[in-house]
């Protein structure tokens, strides 16, 4: 199958693919198992997509980290069960639905959106909640673009998504160990949504996402913590109160409903100061580094948070 790939910025960082795919290939008997390493990859389709804005000279994390570590508890709660145990997940055919409070409801064929021309690549730094980050390069389409087709309705404030529950194909799903009551659910405010960084990714680096990484469609926020950034999307509802969150509902003195990332406010448990870098090495082991306020993206979006306590609506 033939990759084709726009230029990204220039860094020395990216893995090309050949090399990316025969380290897998290798790193088989060891991190990965060689089914896992192959599942990953055997259904990719490269997308036409296009540089879009907001990307400014980041420089990728190695691939093999951002397919191989990973948080998706439908596939299980370790950094590498997403990679192993979602082989059996079959993405498409998906649709992906936009209802509620709006004017014109919308049942998406995902696999079509797959071939629009539409898409874009935007590099953005993801931060986890657990202090670690990673920068990824998604190819996707704003949500804005989704949301404005359906119509929102005036009295329409947020929007809520759904994960998709198939506990044949996401092991994850059929053992009661992480506690958490399925669909994955997540929500944002309207104006969040309609902000233009908000993405829907379809692929990361020029191809089709991994099923590891939230096939076919997830969404990605990228000045909120990871955990926003719900997977495996079915079902896009706006409302006019805002809808329970998955962490939110499981530790509420832990996870807010806003989760922007803000190195002032401490997870009760660690500080939120500085962060790991995946993929990153020095002598001593993984760099870490501080971690900026709104994960470096308050041009775009300290105006929709002005007059708010960010402590207590953290
Ligand atoms: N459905 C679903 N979405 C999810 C999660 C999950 O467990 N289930 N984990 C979240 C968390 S905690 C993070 S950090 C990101 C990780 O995305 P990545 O694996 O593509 O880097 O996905 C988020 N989306
Ligand atoms: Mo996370």
């Amino acid at each position: 199958m033939a990759i084709f790939r726009y230029p990204r910025p220039a860094s020395s960082d990216i893995t090309p693919k050949d090399v990316y795919l025969s380290r897998r290939e290798m790193l088989g008997a060891g991190a990965l198992s060689l089914t896992a390493a192959l599942a990953g990859t055997a259904s990719a389709d490269a997308l036409k997509t296009h540089p879009g804005p907001y990307s400014g000279g980041l420089a990728p994390t190695p691939e093999e980290f951002v397919t191989g570590y990973n948080n998706f508890y439908e596939f299980g709660m370790e950094k590498d069960d997403p990679v192993s145990h979602s082989g059996d997940f079959h993405p498409l055919p998906w649709t992906l639905e936009i209802s509620g409070m709006v004017k014109k409801p919308q049942r998406l064929d995902v696999g079509a959106l797959l071939k629009s021309s539409d898409i874009e690549e935007r590099i953005y730094r993801m931060r986890c909640v657990e202090a670690w980050s990673m920068v990824i390069p998604w190819d996707g389409i704003p949500l804005a673009k989704l949301l404005q087709a359906a119509e929102p309705e005036s009295g329409a404030k947020y929007v809520a998504f759904e994960s998709v529950v198939r506990p044949s194909e996401m092991p994850g799903q059929s053992s009661a160990f992480s506690g958490i009551s399925w669909p994955y659910v997540e929500g944002l405010r309207l104006d969040e949504a309609m902000n233009p960084l908000t993405l829907l990714a379809v692929g990361i680096y020029g191809e089709s996402l991994p099923n590891q990484n939230g096939a076919p469609i997830r969404l990605v926020v990228p000045w909120k913590y990871g955990f926003k950034g719900i997977k495996s999307i079915q079902r896009i509802r706006l409302l006019d109160r805002q809808p329970p969150t998955t962490w939110n509902r499981l530790a509420p003195s832990e996870y807010g409903f806003y989760a922007n990332v803000n190195p002032q406010v401490d997870h009760p448990r660690w500080s939120q100061a500085s962060e790991r870098v995946i993929g990153s090495k020095t002598l001593f082991g993984t760099k870490r580094q501080p971690t900026l306020m709104f994960n470096g993206y308050g041009e775009q979006v300290a105006d929709l948070y002005r007059g708010m306590n960010l402590h207590d609506n953290f």
